[in-house]
């Protein structure tokens, strides 16, 4: 691939893998609705409001390939999703159409998936089940891109991420911690794996206490190289007591326990 787009580059994913897929790919294209750093060699930047259609496809020109970050990256006001991550969503995958782009990697959620509990293991086939409308709108996402890979060919990986960063910050990031360095291999497996068609994995490092079945991701190449596990007893000792109940049973947490008003537990 010659020229690499990331979405929203400012964020702290986009921002991890400015540095870390730097040099891989001869341009990277940078884009974001906020200011970010200049152009370094071999990159570009622009800012872009997802919901401006025609900003949209200037953003995407001469690319090869994307990965899509920008949108809402948490729960907000349904206006807020709406306009992020339904509208931008739509305007990115159409304009990636119209200008022959090739490959996408979606940053997906485990909130698409949130609402199952904690003591099942889930793979990739399992149908959505939200916590939340953001996690809706990543539910959108993973439907929005197997219409776009059906109908148009365009070769998608969706990856539910689970929580990106350094290190796993409490006992639910624990089962679904992901490091810089094995999200950037699975990136790098969406854009480049030959034969991608349209698949979803987890974004998740190789931790002890997944209650995720990666194997869709395993059979694509992904080998990770890191384990929540060496964390686990710092962080379980600074979990502070009672938690919700709500929270604490499924994989969501506190996306499932927000607003949270049925008088009984779905099955
Ligand atoms: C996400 O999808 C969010 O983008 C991120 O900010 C975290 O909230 C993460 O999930 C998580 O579940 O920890």
């Amino acid at each position: 691939m010659h020229r690499v787009l990331i979405t929203g580059a400012g964020g702290g994913i986009g921002r991890a893998m400015r540095d870390t897929l730097r040099g891989l790919y001869p341009v990277l294209r940078l884009s974001d609705r906020i200011v970010i750093p200049p152009a370094r060699d071999g990159e570009e930047v622009m800012q872009t409001e997802l919901a401006d259609m025609a900003a949209v496809e200037t953003m995407v020109a001469g690319v090869e390939g994307i990965i899509h970050l920008g949108g809402i990256s948490g729960e907000s006001s349904w206006e807020a999703i709406l306009e992020g991550n339904i509208v931008g969503l739509y305007n990115v995958f159409e304009a990636a159409r119209r200008a022959g782009v090739k490959r996408i990697v979606m940053a997906t959620s485990n909130h698409a998936v949130g609402f199952y509990p904690r003591d099942r293991t889930i793979d990739h086939r399992v149908v959505p089940r939200p916590d939340s409308r953001y996690g809706v709108s990543k539910a959108f996402s993973e439907a929005l891109a197997s219409l776009y890979s059906d109908k148009h060919g365009i070769g998608f990986l969706c990856v539910r991420i689970g929580n990106f960063g350094e290190r796993p910050i409490d006992k639910r990031r624990l089962s679904i911690w992901v490091s810089p360095r094995d999200l950037t291999q699975l990136f790098r497996i969406g854009l480049e794996h030959p034969e991608l068609r349209y698949e979803i994995v987890y974004g998740v490092s190789n931790n002890r206490r997944s209650w995720y079945d990666n194997s869709n991701a395993f059979r694509l190449g992904y080998k990770p190289q890191d384990d929540s596990e060496p964390y686990s007893a710092e962080v379980l000792a600074a979990e502070p007591a009672g938690a919700d109940p709500i929270a604490e049973h499924y994989q969501g947490g506190t996306f499932c326990a927000e607003e949270y008003s049925a008088a009984t537990p779905r099955t």
